[in-house]
């Protein structure tokens, strides 16, 4: 196996480690090129990721928003990226943070935006708000509350996976603050042990909640919290789409080669508070606005085709529009819908 990678921006911040690079630590694959195709699509899938937040945003400022709602600003790469790494039938599970995992995997924004006002015409049919979205057509099994909790039952999707004998691979994301709970490496250890095609996705946006990584974590390579199971891991620009493309196909053909799990630790950022409601006083704004300024993902693809002179300022305006009235559209939806009805809530339960 490769030696460690060069420490990505996340790890950067972190004391440096006097110890030997590890036997599970595999170098990030030089990303690929995109095609005009792929950038353009990419750029399209963060924008309408990006777009959809700031109206949820607006939304629930409005007050027609209950409950809680995490937004994905910044984030958008890792899970665009994720999914051109993909397949038919590969199945993705998330924590709350959920609604640009939702996007990526095709579910529609106006049934998404409606159960996010609690509508009859939302996924969970108003009633699972935006931490609980689930759509077996697209294999997105959650929008899960509990920190962690999804890594078990993406570690369970992978089993079955396994025990039916396709080539499907879970996508299991969680955060830098999951990846200090228990069950995590309960999971960790029987993915490996039984060869699990899991690749666990840790989306490294550097806080959780209120706290950064390092106040939290011992060790802050998340790529290598694996190792004493001996799954291997990378660190990857979760800033860069195509750096992430390249890691997912890393990791897929690993899983889909029946070599047990693979670990991704992205690193990323995300721009907003952790929910609705943060007071903002663990970072300055000045972090935020240099992270937006210098590794924005969205903005990196533009600046990329335009200086290569492959796409115009008329292309992207072009794009903007179709996205703000897709999201426009999805926001009318999601206020005109009428809520479920009374007796909604005696279905989809256990009597
Ligand atoms: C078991 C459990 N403990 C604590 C909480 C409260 N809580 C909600 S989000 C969160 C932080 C998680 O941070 P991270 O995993 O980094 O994800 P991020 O919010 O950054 O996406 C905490 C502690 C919870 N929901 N579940
Ligand atoms: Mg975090």
């Amino acid at each position: 196996m490769a030696a460690r990678p060069k420490k990505s921006a996340t790890a950067a911040s972190a004391k440096a480690s006097t110890h030997k690079p590890l036997p599970t630590a595999v170098d990030a694959p030089k990303p690929e090129e995109f095609s005009f195709e792929q950038e353009m699509m990419a750029y399209r899938e963060m924008l309408l990721i990006r777009r959809f937040e700031e109206k949820a945003g607006q939304l629930y400022g409005m007050g027609l928003i209950g409950g809680f709602c995490h937004l994905y600003i910044g984030q958008e790469a890792v899970v665009v990226g994720m999914q051109m790494a993909l397949k038919q039938g590969d199945e993705v599970i998330t924590g709350y943070r959920d609604h640009g995992h939702m996007l990526a995997t095709g579910m529609s924004p106006d049934g998404v935006m409606a159960e996010l006002t609690g509508r009859r015409g939302g996924y969970s049919r108003g009633k699972g708000g935006s931490m609980h979205m689930f759509s077996r057509e697209k294999n997105f099994f959650g929008g899960h509350g509990i920190v962690g909790a999804q890594v078990s039952l993406g570690t369970g999707l992978a089993f079955a996976n396994r025990y039916r004998g396709n080539d499907n691979i879970s996508v299991t994301y969680f955060g830098d603050g999951a990846a200090n709970q228990g069950q995590v490496y309960e999971s960790f250890n029987m993915a490996e042990l039984w060869k699990l095609p899991v690749v666990y996705v840790i989306e490294n946006n550097r806080y959780a909640m209120g706290t950064s990584v390092s106040r939290a974590s011992a060790q802050t390579d998340f790529s290598q919290r694996g190792a004493s199971f001996n799954i291997p891991g990378m660190q990857v620009d979760g800033m860069d789409v195509r750096a992430v493309k390249a890691a997912g196909d890393y990791a897929a053909k690993w899983c889909r080669e029946g070599k047990g799990p693979f670990i991704l630790e992205m690193a990323t950022y995300r721009y907003r508070g952790h929910s609705m409601s943060d007071p903002a006083k663990y970072r300055t704004k000045e972090e935020v606005q240099k992270m937006r300024a210098e590794q924005d993902p969205i903005e990196q693809v533009k600046h990329r085709l335009t200086e290569a002179g492959k796409a115009s300022e008329d292309d992207f305006k072009a794009i903007d529009k179709e996205v703000r009235d897709i999201v426009g559209k999805a926001a009318e939806f999601a206020q005109n819908d009428a809520e479920p009805d009374a007796s909604e809530l005696w279905t989809d339960i256990v009597r």
